[in-house]
């Protein structure tokens, strides 16, 4: 589908480092080390309600990591993906009696304005669910025809994929049995379904239900995509095995990342003997609260992206805000750090608009070195507004020029634009 505009990237004198992130697989900070064309794949919108500030948080997070990696020298295949079929956005539709089609199409038009309003370097491939059945449905085909997947036998025409049969399963996130199933069971798996081989097997495909919306499936069958299967499908379509950097939120670290891993793994050692891991690194951003809860759709504490911009708030300032925590610390949303970011905002500035300030080359190589270093946009933050009041209060240190550049290098690394510098 439609991706969204690019905003301008400055290019900055010099080349930042090599990026290293935490890799929930290994449990570790890493080196991420990616050929001339970095690949990432970021898990994209369930489209049946507005962007909220957790989800801004997430896409920030990565956002952050696809221009480390430009400002490194590399080319970046991004692909995000929107469900834009799924369980919550049937429901909602139907709650509101509404056409679940219009209701994705609408909610996917608001996230790519929001997107665009915070500045966030596009996805190359922009790729929804529906447009997908095809090659998703061919997926599970080539498992059923291995013997890795089964159709259960109720009459359902639901497919399952046999888990005991996948030597890499529980790689991705290390959970031990009984962790895995609490989260199946809390994030909607079905441990319990009788006729299962394992309690642990995830959902390939859905049989066709009277009132659902359904499509040509596997072996001329009718029905819908499983969740899991739609990621592995759109990001082997796109980037292929071995991608650099699998992203989400970490409410997808069991069970969605462990499945799309395990299923692409499964059909790409059936399709080429080879077994190759899914991604390089799995990386998660924490959650974003509100009032001492995980921001959720489904518990409506919700603070929307558009609801600000239609208050007239300034989306840098929305960004700034998100960024002035660590993408991996659980953290809240309060009025206070939209305050504080404003502020910061107005700051930076009057800074940037100066004619000379503080020295620019020892502040560009500080923005790189923390934001390489694990995504410190705190770190980087803090070193801005150094920056900011060493310039404002002048003094004989003052380089003609340096604040164009800041300007430039807040705009390329953290996606601020400062504007008028
Ligand atoms: N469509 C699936 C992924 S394939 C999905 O999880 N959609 S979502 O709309 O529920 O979430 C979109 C992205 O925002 C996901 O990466 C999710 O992990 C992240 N996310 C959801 N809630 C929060 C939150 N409160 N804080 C931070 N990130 C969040
Ligand atoms: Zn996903």
């Amino acid at each position: 589908m439609l991706s969204w505009p690019a905003p301008l990237l400055p290019t900055l004198p010099g080349t930042g480092p090599v990026l290293k992130v935490h890799d929930t697989s290994r449990g570790e900070v890493v080196a991420t080390s990616p050929d001339r064309t970095a690949r990432m794949y970021v898990c994209g919108i369930t489209p049946y309600d507005a962007t909220h500030l957790g989800h801004a948080a997430t896409y920030l997070a990565f956002d952050l990591i696809n221009r480390v990696w430009r400002d490194a020298g590399h080319a970046v295949h991004y692909v995000q993906n929107v469900t834009d079929i799924d369980d919550p956005l049937l429901d909602r539709a139907d709650r509101d009696n509404e056409d679940w089609i219009v209701l994705g199409m609408r909610e996917t038009a608001l996230f790519r304005e929001d997107m665009t309003a915070l500045r966030v370097l596009p996805p190359e491939d922009f790729v929804g669910a529906v447009e997908s059945i095809p090659r998703i449905v061919a997926h599970i085909e080539d498992l059923l025809d291995e013997g890795l997947a089964y159709v259960l036998d109720d009459g359902t025409g639901d497919i399952y994929h046999d888990v005991a049969q996948a030597p890499g399963f529980g790689g991705e996130s290390g959970y031990d049995e009984a962790t895995m199933l609490r989260f199946f069971a809390e994030r909607g798996g079905d441990p319990d379904r009788a006729g299962k081989r394992q309690p642990l097997d995830p959902m390939l495909w859905r049989g066709e239900r009277p009132g659902e919306p359904s499509w040509p499936g596997p072996k001329g069958t009718a029905g819908r995509p499983g969740w899991h299967i739609e990621c592995a499908t759109i990001a082997l379509d796109t980037i292929g095995m071995g991608f650099d950097v699998q992203g989400g939120g970490s409410d997808l670290v069991f069970p969605h990342h462990e499945y799309s891993a395990v299923h692409a793994e499964a059909l790409t050692a059936t399709a080429t003997g080879v077994k190759q891991p899914f991604a390089r690194a799995y990386v998660h951003a924490a959650m974003i609260g509100l009032d001492g809860e995980k921001m959720s759709k489904s518990r409506g504490n919700l603070v929307f992206v558009s609801r600000l911009r239609g208050d007239g708030v300034d989306p840098m300032a929305v960004r700034l805000a998100l960024l002035s925590g660590h993408y991996r610390t659980d953290r809240a949303w309060t009025a206070g750090l939209l305050k504080v970011a404003e502020e910061r905002l107005a700051t930076w500035r009057r800074a940037v608009a100066l004619d000379a300030g503080a020295p620019a080359a020892p502040l560009l190589l500080g923005l790189r070195e923390r934001l390489a270093d694990d995504l410190d946009s705190p770190g980087a933050i803090a070193l801005v507004d150094a920056w900011a009041a060493q310039s404002l209060t002048g003094g004989s240190d003052t380089e003609e020029g340096a604040p164009r550049i800041v300007c430039d290098a807040v705009d390329a690394l953290l996606g601020v634009s400062l504007q008028d510098c």
